[in-house]
């Protein structure tokens, strides 16, 4: 349920109850980090909306603004932006959410990264800073911990190539570079935009195996986390 304190729209009943995010960039490993602790008992875990960007009423948003980015950037990043505040404000079902990245990193990563490299036009980028404005001063979104797999972006081109999704063929390198360097200045550097919590880095470079078993050396500290 949803109400109003302090002028601010919230949930209710949900204080108690610890949401995570997972960032990181593009194929950095945030679908298997997801899948290994929905194993847990008592975690709620939401992966991206990725589908919904592939398929809104029979059309491909996601491959649209990777074809062409300047004219469908904002159609993306619109839909992008609604579809995580859906995400953030349904009600949480156990003591734990996890979930995969977060309205702030769609705003302070994809459209900055859009905007910066010149492939959003100067309107579309402040319509859509008026739309996250108007969201994050009117309604709280509550995080308590992000979980940074950080990696380099050589790293996520192999995976990239080697998933192969068809919109993604496109991506070249250096694209990767931009977001990386964007998460770098946002989470490690912390020099960018705000910091909506806590942040804990989590080396992503290694394998699978490596991987699972990071996991389960920082799932007690993730899994504790409370703002
Ligand atoms: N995307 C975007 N703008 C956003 C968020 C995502 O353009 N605000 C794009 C980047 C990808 C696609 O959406 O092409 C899916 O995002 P991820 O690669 O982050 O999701 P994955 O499931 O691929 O992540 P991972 O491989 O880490 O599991």
């Amino acid at each position: 349920m949803l109400s109003f304190s302090q002028g601010k729209l919230v949930r209710n009943g949900e204080d108690k109850k610890a949401v995570i995010c997972i960032e990181g960039n593009i194929a950095s490993g945030k679908t298997t980090c997801l899948e290994y602790f929905s194993k847990t008992s008592n975690i709620e875990v939401l992966t991206e909306p990725v589908s919904k960007w592939r398929n809104v009423r029979g059309h491909n948003p996601l491959g649209l603004m990777y074809q062409d980015p300047k004219r469908w950037g904002l159609t993306l990043q619109t839909y992008v932006q609604l579809s995580m505040l859906d995400r953030h404000l349904s009600t949480i079902s156990a003591p734990v959410r996890m979930m995969e990245r977060s309205i702030f990193s769609a705003k302070y990563i994809f459209v900055e990264n859009l905007y910066r490299s010149g492939n959003m036009p100067e309107v579309d980028f402040a319509v859509l800073s008026e739309w996250f404005d108007w969201i994050t001063t009117n309604i709280s979104i509550p995080v308590d911990l992000i979980v940074y797999l950080q990696t380099s972006p050589q790293t996520c081109h192999e995976r990239l190539k080697q998933r192969s999704r068809e919109e993604e063929k496109v991506i070249p390198l250096e694209y990767l570079e931009s977001i990386h360097q964007l998460y770098e200045d946002w989470l490690i550097k912390k020099s960018s935009s705000p910091l909506p919590a806590p942040v804990l880095v989590i080396p992503a470079d290694q394998d699978l195996q490596e991987m699972l078993h990071q996991y389960k050396e920082n799932r007690d500290k993730i899994l504790t986390a409370r703002s």
